[in-house]
Formats: structure tokens, C-alpha cells, sequence
């Protein structure tokens, strides 16, 4: 399927930009990625001005005037850059070929914008280290949890490497992007074999593409792989034996893929395995991988999503919440420097709202990576809008009050807290092979942000969005308002209609889409809102499950009180009587009520504002959009009803302002 460009899509800036005055580059293009840089400018500059711009060989001491010239700066840090114009010149400076290549593309985004360019002066570097892709692509070619077409990576058990790679590369470079995982963390069939000969020269090659863009490839590996690879018959991490297994597998891996920046393993989760198997620990199986891979520089990154999915969860006493870090929190310490624990913002599964890990901040010796989702599992499967980026903000403003200062998911994230350099933010991707990679156009939104946010944790959403509207859309200033208004308003809409106060789920069990409020996962019967005629919600304070006195004080006692706990996650922490009044003022049940009629409205606003711009977006995008908007409004009216419905049964209280709820 052919693809669209997202947000390097370009159009002609104005006659009289001042941006048109620039028409040389200076540069030795043999430098692999600067050579990546100089073609990126060339192709902004002709599609943008309609101008070639000149390559002239930096051998050339003396620059004309109007040129853009690449200077070495120690002082930039090792992907920062310092991009300004110089007597009418435009210099690029960095001290490696990252920083040039993010500075080229600080310049196409300042030239996107029309920002003035006499005057500017822009220094950035990457505040969090780390900044990931993660996707679930299977090698068959279907994507778990995929909402825009198969996958490009994949098809039929082959990689697959054309035109696409490359522009994915360019755009996950264009936003600093600068570590990708190809495959599902569920390894599973053929991906099990990336790691033997069958697949190293197609990985090779797709990590030199990667290489010429800043972006390291990482594999997700098979823990049990010397036992499913039919080696071993055992995986145990202190067998010296298994030790040995895994010390020349990556001699052989990174001898052939150099480019290759380490491993993303899921163990003992969902039926994956691990060294649970063989009565050893996380800590066990980690650092096995890790030393390893140690003499190659390579990672590993480990995730702390672990439960037991066969376990009957309905049990007080081992609350699902509790399950990752009570998995971990022993282990602090117990890690090599090369491993990363890779931990999902919220102790469940990227509900639309739930509290932070208490992981953040309980670990205090371990390499952190916070883990986001953009593909719209739980949000909305691309379907509807939902940009995530206010609730990643808010996520990273968290204090975690694990230090005195610096203690926020931020600074813990960004290395500050614990004084560390491994660390950062993944996100599970939400691209696939469809012509606008991620099915709802504005879904590139989160793409777009979570790169430039990992980049950038100060920037604000609403910055952000504004961004990617321009870059992507052009400067028309109501095309602008309007998705501004949609973008920012879709997550608190999502929220509304979906369900209540932090409790979560209420969705279809099998795809994870559309309400079920009793829709429960584990073979016993249960339901994860334990509601009941006189009220509903977990009680997770120091009555119930003790998952509030994980956090560090003050948050614990905030949690563990109804209260001092925040509205928005009162039903997550305590399970309350219909009749229990809010912050807002409001019972528990009106909320309800409300939220929805409310959800519901603002669903309709964003959709008629929308409707407005036919005719000032590309046609296609537009009906693309359309099509998705009127599916959302019908889709969140009967997530209205039938949360109204249900609890107004439950209840036997009736909505206060006399509405008709069924
Ligand atoms: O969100 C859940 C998903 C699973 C996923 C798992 C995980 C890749 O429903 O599909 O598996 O989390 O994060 O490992």
C-alpha cells in the first residue's frame, strides 16, 4: 500500500519568506548520516521553496552568504545541537552526527512553522536518554493490539525493507526517536528465530538504515529460546550451561548485527515464559541476558508487567494492582548496569485513568524505563480520538516523593533522581501499513508527541499539538483551532463517556473495544468494578488491599483516605456508596450520570467543528476523518447508555435532572 508522508509532508512557504534567501549547503556528504541530513534539507528545500538548494563541498573555507554550514561544537551533548543564523547563514552545530542530524531537522520544522529565521537561536539536547518505539508486530504480519493495517516490518515469516522503512526511519528521527523494537514482546513461532542465520541479513541491513537516522534496532527475545530453538533443555539461568548458551548466541548475534542496541523481554506474564520456571528470580534472568550481551554494549530491558493471568484475581489479598511491584520491589538493587526495568504508567493496563506506578519511586537503585501506550488499546482503538499526550504530562509531573527534590517520574526517568544515564521512555507504537500510518489521521498526534515529549518533557501538549497541526496540515489558523479543540478536549471526552473515576475497563473482554461493564477476563466469574446495589470500586486502602501504602508518604495517606484521594481515582482506591459525595460536590452516581450526558455532548461539539473544515483539509484525510467521527459519536452514546443504564439498575437512583437514561 502506498503511504503519505505525516508531519514531513511539505507545502510552499510564502513568496516572500525570508527562508527562500538560503539556497547553498556546505557539507562532505560521504558522512553516512550527514549524508542522511543534506538529502533531508534538499528535499524540504525543493518541496518547500520549490528552489533547489546547492551541495558545495565543505573543503570550501569561504561560505556565500544565504548557506547552510556545519560546525563542530564540543559543547553540545552527544545528540544536543545548536542550530542559529549567522550573518545571514545558517549554522548547524553539534559534536556528532545525531546533533547534526536532529539540528537539520529543527530547521526543517522552523522553516514548517515560517518562524523568523534572522534572529534565531536554538540549543536543545535529548533530556531523557532513552527514547523508544515498541512494536507488538507479529512476523506473520498482523500487529497485537494493531489499529492501522499489518504490519511493515513483517509479512508471511520475512522482514521486510523498502521505501517505507526509510521513511519511518526519517520520521521517527525528525521527532528524536532514537531506539526501535521490531517485534511483539509476546515472541512467539518464527520471531523466536531472529536471533540464528535465517534473519541476520535482512537485520542488518535494516539496522544500518536505522543506523543512518540515529535509531538503534532492538529486538524482543524469547527467554525460553535455548530450549524452543531445540538446544537445551533448560532454561534455567544458573545452569552454567545456559550461560554458555546465551555468551555465544550474542557473540554470533552481534558479530553479525552491530548496530544492534540490546533486548526487550517479557518473562513469566501472560503465559510467556521465564525463570519462574526454575524457581529463580527476575534479577536472575536479567542479569544472565545482560552479561551476555555486556562485552557488545548492549541492553536489556525488562519489563515489569507481570501477573499471573491464570490467577483468580477477585482475592483481596493478591490485588492485580499490587502484582508488578510486589514482583520487583525486593529485586531493587539486584540488577546489572545494563539491564532497565521497563514499567507501564499505571499499575494495570493503560486504562484511560489510573494512578502511577508505585514502582516510580519505590525503586531507587534500578536503571527505570517508564513504558506509555500510543497504539489506542483501551483509548479508543484509533477510532476515536484520544490524545494521550495531557495524560503523559500529567504521569511525568507525578511526584513520587522518593527524594527530598527532583523526585518527579520526569526526573526519574531523565536519569536526575538516581543519577543514572539509562533510563527514558518507550511507547508502544500505533503505526501499521495503512496509507496514513496510523489509521485516524490525528492519531499521528500521539506519534508526533511522544517523540518531541521524551525529547522535551517541558514542552505542553497544547504546544505540541499545535506543532504537529501546522507541519502537518498547514497554517490555515481555523483548521488549527479546530483540531487544537478536538485534540485537546478527546482524552477528558474519552474519560467522560468511558468508565468512571478511575475504575477502569468496562470493555468488551475479547478486543478490549466497546462497553461491557460486568466484561471480566480471568476464568472465574468476577468483575473488575465490584459494584453492587449500594455501591461500587476496590478497596485498595489499608481496609482492602493495601495497594495504597505502596506509594511513599504523602501519597500514601492521600490514597488511603477517600478523603484526600483525588476524584478521578476515588472508585480505583475504595469502593464507595452511590450516595457518597465528591469533591465536586457531587454523589458518586450523578457523576456518573453526568459524565456521560456531558461525554457524550462534547463528543457531538468536536464533530460539528469538525465537519466545518471540509473542504480545508486534503480530501482524503478528511473523509478518513469523517468516517471515524460519526462512528464515535454513535459509539460513545452507547457507552453512555449502557454505563447510565446499568448503574441507574444497580442503584435504583435516578438521575437528578430527570433524563431519560434508558
Ligand atoms: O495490554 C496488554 C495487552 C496484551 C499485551 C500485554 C503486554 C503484548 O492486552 O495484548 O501483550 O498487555 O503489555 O504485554
Amino acid at each position: 500500500m502506498g503511504f503519505e508522508q505525516a508531519w514531513l509532508s511539505y507545502r510552499m512557504i510564502r513568496e516572500d519568506s525570508e527562508w527562500r534567501g538560503i539556497g547553498r549547503i556546505y557539507a562532505d556528504e560521504d558522512d553516512f548520516i550527514i549524508g542522511n541530513a543534506v538529502r533531508e534539507l534538499q528535499k524540504a528545500w525543493s518541496e518547500m521553496t520549490g528552489a533547489a538548494l546547492m551541495l558545495c563541498p565543505d573543503s570550501q573555507k569561504t561560505h556565500q552568504a544565504g548557506s547552510i554550514i556545519f560546525r563542530q561544537d564540543e559543547g553540545c551533548g552527544p545528540e544536543g545541537y545548536h542550530v542559529f543564523e549567522e550573518d545571514g547563514n545558517v549554522v548547524i552545530a553539534a559534536s556528532t552526527d545525531c546533533g547534526w542530524l536532529y539540528g537539520a531537522f529543527e530547521l526543517i520544522h522552523q522553516m514548517q512553522m515560517e518562524n523568523p529565521l534572522s534572529g534565531m537561536d536554538i540549543r536543545k539536547e535529548p533530556v531523557m536518554p532513552l527514547r523508544m518505539l515498541n512494536h507488538w508486530d507479529n512476523m506473520d504480519g498482523s500487529i497485537e493490539r494493531g489499529y492501522s493495517g499489518n504490519s511493515f516490518f513483517f509479512e508471511n515469516d520475512e522482514i521486510l525493507i523498502d521505501e517505507r522503512t526509510v521513511t519511518y526511519a526519517r520520521l521517527l528521527a525528525s521527532v528524536g526517536i532514537n531506539g526501535a523494537v521490531i517485534n511483539n514482546v509476546n515472541v512467539k513461532d518464527a520471531a523466536t528465530w531472529l536471533i540464528t542465520d535465517r534473519y541476520f541479513d535482512k537485520l542488518r541491513r535494516l539496522s544500518e538504515i536505522f543506523a543512518g537516522y540515529g535509531i538503534k534496532l532492538f529486538l524482543s527475545l524469547n527467554y525460553a529460546a535455548p530450549v524452543e530453538l531445540g538446544q537445551l533443555d533448560s532454561a534455567d539461568p544458573l545452569s552454567e550451561e545456559v550461560r554458555e548458551w546465551w555468551k555465544r548466541r550474542m557473540q554470533l548475534v552481534f558479530g553479525q548485527i552491530p548496530n544492534l542496541g540490546g533486548f526487550l523481554i517479557k518473562a513469566d506474564s501472560e503465559g510467556r515464559p521465564g525463570p519462574f520456571t526454575y524457581g529463580r528470580t527476575h534479577a536472575d534472568g536479567a542479569n544472565m541476558l545482560a552479561e551476555a550481551v555486556e562485552p557488545y554494549g548492549g541492553l536489556i530491558i525488562w519489563r515489569c508487567f507481570v501477573y499471573n493471568c491464570k490467577q483468580d484475581w477477585r482475592d483481596y489479598v493478591t490485588d492485580r494492582a499490587r502484582s508488578g511491584y510486589d514482583n520487583f520491589i525486593e529485586l531493587d538493587g539486584a540488577f546489572r548496569d545494563n539491564v532497565i526495568l521497563q514499567i507501564k504508567n499505571g499499575p494495570m493496563d493503560f486504562q484511560v485513568r489510573e494512578p502511577v506506578h508505585p514502582l516510580f519511586g519505590g525503586l531507587k537503585a534500578s536503571n527505570q524505563i517508564l513504558e506509555v501506550q500510543i497504539a489506542q488499546e483501551y483509548t479508543g482503538q484509533q477510532r476515536h480520538v484520544c490524545y494521550l499526550i495531557p495524560m503523559f504530562k500529567e504521569v511525568l509531573a507525578f511526584r513520587t516523593y522518593a527524594a527530598k527534590t527532583d523526585d518527579t517520574v520526569m526526573d526519574i526517568v531523565s536519569g536526575k533522581t538516581f543519577n543514572q544515564t539509562k533510563c527514558g521512555m518507550a511507547a508502544v507504537a500505533n503505526t501499521g501499513n495503512d496509507e496514513n500510518w496510523t489509521g485516524h489521521d490525528l492519531a499521528a498526534a500521539n506519534l508526533y508527541g511522544f517523540g518531541r515529549l521524551a525529547f522535551n518533557p517541558s514542552a505542553t501538549a497544547e504546544e505540541l499539538a499545535t506543532e504537529w497541526i501546522v507541519r502537518t496540515f498547514g497554517k490555515d489558523q481555523e483548521v488549527r483551532e479546530v483540531l487544537l479543540f478536538i485534540l485537546m478536549n478527546s482524552w477528558k471526552a474519552y474519560e467522560m463517556y468511558n468508565a468512571p473515576l478511575g475504575i477502569g475497563w468496562m470493555v468488551n473482554p475479547a478486543y478490549h473495544y466497546g462497553p461491557s461493564v460486568d466484561g471480566y477476563e480471568y476464568d472465574r466469574w468476577g468483575t473488575y468494578h465490584r459494584a453492587d446495589h449500594a455501591g461500587i470500586g476496590v478497596d485498595r486502602s489499608h481496609h482492602g488491599t493495601g495497594y495504597a501504602g505502596l506509594y511513599e508518604e504523602p501519597n500514601a495517606s492521600m490514597y488511603d483516605s477517600p478523603e484526600s484521594c483525588p476524584d478521578e481515582l476515588l472508585l480505583f482506591f475504595h469502593h464507595m456508596p452511590y450516595v457518597h459525595k465528591l469533591h465536586s460536590g457531587k454523589t458518586v452516581i450523578q457523576h456518573v450520570y453526568d459524565t456521560h450526558f456531558e461525554g457524550v455532548e462534547l463528543v457531538d461539539e468536536m464533530v460539528k467543528r469538525f465537519e466545518g473544515l471540509e473542504g480545508k483539509l486534503p480530501d482524503k484525510a478528511f473523509g478518513r476523518m469523517l468516517e471515524r467521527f460519526q462512528h464515535q459519536k454513535e459509539h460513545a452514546r452507547e457507552w453512555r447508555d449502557q454505563i447510565n443504564t446499568y448503574f441507574y439498575r444497580k442503584s435504583g437512583i435516578a438521575d437528578e435532572k430527570g433524563r431519560k437514561i434508558f
